[in-house]
């Protein structure tokens, strides 16, 4: 563009939004809100948006693709009005236009909830996914739940968790669509028989509660192009607002009931994380947009394809996100079937083409398990159509595997009055994916080892990806320009260019920069947190920072325990100079996760012990940042230098902050699990400081009975040391971590973090070595830049496009 044409954008873009800011408030811009300020800029952004939205969707129908849709429980998004000014190439306009008159962008920008639709990375994933196909400009779509109120706000008051119900719908929301015309109907309980009509044997499902799913659809934009693709959330309300006759006859208390029983399903996001909660309002949850989506969906390729649906298979894929719309395959049957007129055999090819699943944990605990009575009673047809599904099954094996009564039934669909969602979704669906090689290669070779000898050519993998617009570009401008003006503009496209930054590796004036811009994201996160904590912290330090979800496979603890003897030593050694470190860490814990909660005490308790003790002299600071979110990740990632990835070998399926926190050029300390695998192979060994026990020693010492952990503490004087320091008062005569200790000594450590203790010392004492080099912290740092590029979702999506979708 040239000068004079971007001045006159920038003049044409004032003019309308000060146009917009009255429309939106009935007053002059001098008098408005923030939030009118806000919502007057999200309106002008989404106007331009919306054309683009409508010119993609006809140029889908005029040349078609094939279809992919993703369904998913959770969808992560985060804020989106600056990823939506980016992606359209406004960033300079509208920033200047801002500034111009006299309004500050980022405040502005601060206005918009980041909507909570999700626990962590399962949803996280989905969000990047969709970014990704919109960017390559591919037919992808997202279908999932309009939760009223998403994951709680998290407090954290006297060091412990406090949860405050999240309201991100308060203001409304200026980037969805409600949709009421394509509203339609899901049935609930009811009864079951069957009838002859016109000669055919047919279901008739009476005396159901019917619900209305209304979809809002939200549009995610790809990155410089025209591509706008939808993200469809449900929305369950009462088919009437009130039953008028018992509301007349006085029957005030029924009229209602049936209002909230149907707007209870969308009400509130369930809030674990790898754990399954087995309520009937979630299973209800997972079948109403299941069924929701896919009546849509096949409405609207009869549509266009001459009510005929032989060729649904090769146009429609569609992707379940874990279990939780596993439901897809019997629903898909139901509709085939029972509205569609068509046989089993041939409703049975279309569904099994069509469907393909990815699995995101082996942790036994998050594994989905309905029980039969709980799925009759609330889903009649649908638990008819599962236990056929489950019998032909078994009947296929008994007459082509060879396989006998016992393995058979160790494959089941049905155990032990419960359904297993993992069962029905493979043998429902033609691929089975894994998010990470080790993970894959568990689930092949153990929790899915029986189903991988029936069906080797099932199983796949596709280590997982994040978006480098989200989580590089539009985060760490600092670093995105400085990259921009090393190598050009190629890498925005293709995330492997990078690597060419090794050229840089031995450039003084490129070595001052990038220190400076990660000097300056810490200032940024040091204010952050004198902010929100009241803790002054040195951004010179090193920042050693864990964010994720607390969960005792993640291990939080073995941080917290490694800085408590940090702090020990210290104490012990007054004469010791150690490079400063800040240990920064958040994350929610599950409101019903009594552990997880101790542990976020335990970490605010060891900050307030470290922080206030003088003779530390601030070589050590612990800050707890509140409310981990999206948002707040923006923030921390571009700042760190340290990315803790510390999980039980075998027991993190991938991961994604450790990408997120590489791509910033943070250096992971972690152990050989999940993609760390990968960011190892990727860096090389110098470049990554690894610890712990294999997957494989994890697993072996699980399959006999786990290892002594009391042999370990009576060995070790620092971890006698810091278990009777969790006993013995030195956190206030209160404050008593008993629990944490028996886990520990008593319970025989299931996480094996006493284990892990003595190498997860060493590596951290290195890291204290290494950042005195400072050329050679710097190298290091640059090859996780470098070697980021494999780790964008782009690169996943067209593993998935080639591998499992077919789209290519
Ligand atoms: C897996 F099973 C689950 C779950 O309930 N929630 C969730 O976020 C995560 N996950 C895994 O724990 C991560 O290792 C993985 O990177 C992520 O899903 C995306 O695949």
């Amino acid at each position: 563009m040239k000068p004079s044409e971007h001045l006159e954008e920038i003049e044409n873009f004032k003019s309308a939004y000060i146009k917009k800011i009255e429309e939106v408030s009935g007053e002059y811009l001098s008098e408005s809100s923030l939030l009118n300020q806000y919502e007057a800029l999200a309106e002008l952004v989404m106007d331009k948006i919306a054309s683009q939205w409508a010119k993609t969707r006809s140029q889908y129908d005029e040349i078609p693709h094939k279809r992919v849709y993703l369904f998913s429980i959770e969808f992560l998004i985060g804020r989106l009005l600056k990823s939506y000014v980016n992606s359209l190439d406004m960033e300079e306009t509208v920033k200047t236009a801002m500034a111009e008159l006299g309004l500050d962008y980022e405040t502005i920008l601060s206005q918009e909830t980041d909507p909570g639709l999700g626990n962590g990375g399962l949803g996280r994933l989905m969000a990047c996914f969709l970014e990704s196909s919109a960017t390559l400009g591919l037919p992808f779509h997202g279908n999932g739940i309009h939760y009223k109120h998403g994951l709680f706000e998290q407090k954290i008051i006297n060091g412990e968790q406090v949860e405050v119900a999240d309201n991100w719908l308060r203001h409304g929301y200026p980037f969805e669509i409600r949709k009421p015309n394509e509203a339609v109907i899901v049935k609930f309980y009811g009864n079951l028989h069957s009838e002859k009509i016109n000669g055919v044997l047919t279901f008739v499902y009476e005396d159901y509660e019917p619900i209305l799913a209304v979809p809002y659809d939200i549009p995610l934009k790809g990155y410089h192009n025209n591509t706008v693709n939808s993200l469809r959330l449900w929305s369950a309300e009462p088919i009437e607002e009130f039953d008028l006759p018992s509301f007349n006859e006085g029957q005030f208390l029924d009229a209602v009931r049936h209002k909230s029983e149907a707007e209870a399903i969308t009400q509130i996001l369930y809030p674990n994380d790898n754990k399954f909660d087995g309520k009937q309002l979630r299973l209800k949850q997972e079948y109403f947009f299941v069924c929701a989506g896919l009546k849509r969906m096949i409405t609207r390729f009869k549509r266009y394809n001459n009510d005929c649906l032989d060729e649904f298979a090769d146009k429609i894929c569609i992707h379940i996100n874990d279990t939780h719309p596993a439901l897809c395959g019997p629903e898909m049957m139901r509709i085939f079937m029972d509205e569609e007129g068509l046989s089993w055999d041939d409703a049975w090819k279309i569904t099994v083409n069509s469907l393909t699943f990815t699995n995101h944990t082996v942790l036994p605990e998050a594994l989905e398990k309905w029980p039969v009575d709980m799925m009759k009673f609330l889903l009649p047809r649908i638990y008819m159509i599962i236990e056929e599904i489950n019998r032909q099954f078994q009947e296929e094996l008994r007459s082509k595997s060879g396989l006998n009564e016992l393995q058979i039934n160790s494959l089941s669909i049905i155990q032990d009055g419960q359904i297993n969602m993992a069962n029905l979704a493979i043998v429902c669906c033609h691929s089975v994916n894994g998010v990470a090689e080790l993970h894959s290669k568990i689930l092949k070779e153990e929790t899915f080892n029986g189903y991988y000898k029936l069906f080797p050519e099932r199983f796949h993998s596709v280590t997982n990806g994040v978006t480098p617009r989200r989580f590089l570009i539009n985060s760490n401008t600092g670093l995105r320009d400085l990259i921009t003006e090393s190598i050009g503009t190629d890498w925005l496209n293709n995330l492997f260019d990078l690597e060419k930054l090794m050229t840089f590796k031995n450039d003084a004036p490129f070595f001052d920069r990038f220190n400076r811009i990660k000097l300056d994201n810490k200032i940024h996160l040091a204010n952050y947190i004198n902010a929100h904590n009241h803790i002054s912290v040195n951004p010179e330090s090193i920042f050693d920072i864990q964010v994720k979800r607390i969960h005792e496979y993640k291990r939080q603890l073995l941080n917290a325990l490694q800085i408590l003897h940090l702090y020990n030593h210290l104490k012990a050694n007054p004469h010791i100079e150690i490079v400063p470190r800040t240990f920064i860490f958040a994350g929610k814990a599950a409101q019903g996760y009594y552990f997880a909660k101790e542990v976020i005490k335990l970490i605010n308790a060891i900050a307030n012990l470290v922080n206030n003790d003088k003779d530390i002299r601030d070589q050590i600071k612990v800050v707890f940042l509140a409310n981990f979110n999206v948002t707040l990740g923006e923030i921390i990632y571009p700042a760190a230098n340290i990315s803790e990835q510390i999980s039980t070998a075998g027991k993190e399926a991938s991961g994604t902050g450790n990408m997120k926190f590489m791509m910033n050029g943070a250096i992971t300390l972690g152990t050989m699990d999940g993609a760390n695998i990968e960011i190892h192979e990727a860096v090389g060994d110098n470049n990554i400081l690894t610890f712990g026990l294999s997957s494989d020693e994890v697993s072996h010492f699980e399959k006999h009975g786990g290892y002594s952990s009391v042999q370990i503490y009576e060995n070790d004087h620092r971890i006698q040391k810091i278990m009777h320091q969790l006993i013995d008062g030195t956190f206030g005569h209160l404050a008593s971590f008993q629990s944490v200790y028996d886990s520990l000594l008593l319970y025989n450590d299931t996480y094996f973090v006493l284990k892990d203790f003595d190498s997860y010392a060493t590596a951290q004492h290195h890291i204290n070595e290494l950042f005195k080099d400072k050329n050679k912290w710097f190298e290091m740092s640059l090859s996780n830049v470098a070697y980021s590029g494999l780790f964008s979702s782009d690169r996943a999506i067209l593993e998935y496009q080639k591998n499992i979708w077919k789209t290519l």
